[in-house]
């Protein structure tokens, strides 16, 4: 019986951690930065196509945002958990790109190429 639970409890860990995203994300066709447990940006940098629309997704337990530092002073709004933002790049360039709350962890730059 004990073993039962634990294989149980193993199941319900993995269905946690390794779970289809939330349904909303299926419309989501362009590159994706995800905002993981804890205060990162996955990938940190992220090369993308003139025209592209990225989409950060915010899967951790706070809240951040996306503020541009270079190339563009676009700044999401706050991204409370399970939400999300979108900005669609029509100049190559690099930009880079930090969360106002967590500024000295979270970092991150997307290479926008012709
Ligand atoms: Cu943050």
């Amino acid at each position: 019986m004990k073993r039962i639970i634990i294989v149980l409890a193993l199941g319900l860990l993995m269905g946690v951690g390794c779970g289809a995203p939330p349904a909303r994300t299926q419309s989501i066709t362009g590159p994706v930065v995800r905002m993981p447990k804890s205060y990162r940006f996955d990938p940190p940098t992220l090369q993308v196509k003139v025209g592209d629309t990225v989409t950060w997704i915010n899967e951790d337990n706070f809240t951040h945002n996306v503020h541009f530092l270079s190339g563009t002073d676009w700044k999401s709004p706050s991204l409370r958990p399970g939400s999300q933002t979108s900005f669609t790049f029509t100049q190559p360039g690099e930009y880079r790109y930090q969360c106002d709350f967590h500024a000295q962890m979270m970092k991150g730059a997307i290479i926008v190429v012709p």
